[in-house]
């Protein structure tokens, strides 16, 4: 579809001033907002980070896609918030580990889980240990979610868990990760209960929490 296409181009080159029009006219045109996301954004997003990756783009590039791809969701987030049967509400704790910060992931898996009726505590980027804790005590959530995108920072995890226990929280909480390098094998090493390959996806896990 051409403006899919219009999206995904302008998302790739980080042409932040076009997307909202881009994105309002998708949204006229009757296009699936999930498809927005998943078809034009989200794999915008991966692709900058492959040119990244291979030296083909630099870091100016990345921030300037990352700028388009939060502009876009200002404009879609009410939508996402509007279209999902509301279920039993529960509270998530969510924020991106300790010394990472990365956080248009997070902020999707935010808007999916608030979609679907939840109440979301955003601890924000480079979370430090006591935060989740702290928020933990303050909000009594069932969830606690951590978003990681350097391999590098994923290392804090176990440190993360470990504040938990420490605090006597472990089994007051479910524990929920993810992000691009993130694998269930890496979840099942920490004791993580739930791991999510997408912002959809988590959404679905947290229903099934508050469900049982
Ligand atoms: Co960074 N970066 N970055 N970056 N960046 C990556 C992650 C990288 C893969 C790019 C690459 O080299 N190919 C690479 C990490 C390599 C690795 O460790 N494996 C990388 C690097 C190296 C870096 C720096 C170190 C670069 C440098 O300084 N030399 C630096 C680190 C700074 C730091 O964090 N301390 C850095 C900085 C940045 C920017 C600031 C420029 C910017 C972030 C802006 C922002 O977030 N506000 C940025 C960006 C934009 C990216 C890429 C291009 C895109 C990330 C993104 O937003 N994707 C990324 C490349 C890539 O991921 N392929 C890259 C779109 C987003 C929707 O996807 O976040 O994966 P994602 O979230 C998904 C799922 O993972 C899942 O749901 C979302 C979709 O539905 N999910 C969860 C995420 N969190 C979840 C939590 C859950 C469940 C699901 O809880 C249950």
């Amino acid at each position: 579809m051409a403006i899919l296409d219009d999206i995904y181009n302008a998302t790739f080159k980080g042409n932040y001033k076009d997307i909202d029009g881009l994105v309002k006219k998708a949204v006229g045109d009757g296009i699936n907002v999930h498809d927005i996301v998943n078809k034009a954004l989200s794999a915008a997003m991966l692709e900058v980070g492959d040119k990244f990756g291979s030296g083909e783009l630099y870091m100016p590039d990345m921030l300037l896609s990352a700028k388009a791809m939060k502009e876009a969701m200002e404009v879609l987030k009410p939508l996402i918030k509007g279209d999902s049967v509301l279920v039993e509400k529960g509270t998530v704790v969510i924020g991106t580990v300790k010394g990472d910060l990365h956080d248009i992931g997070k902020n999707l898996v935010i808007t999916m889980a608030e979609g679907q009726g939840f109440k979301v505590i955003d601890l924000g980027i480079d979370t430090d240990y006591p935060k989740f804790v702290d928020a933990i005590k303050e909000h009594a959530p069932q969830i606690v979610a951590f978003s990681g995108l350097l391999t590098t920072t994923l290392a804090n995890i176990p440190d993360h868990i470990k504040a938990i226990k420490d605090a006597g929280l472990r089994n007051k909480v479910v524990l929920a990760v993810g992000g691009a390098p993130v694998t269930r094998d890496f979840a099942d090493r920490y004791g993580i209960e739930i791991y999510a390959d997408d912002a959809a996806s988590a959404a679905k896990e947290f229903i099934k929490v508050v469900q049982k």
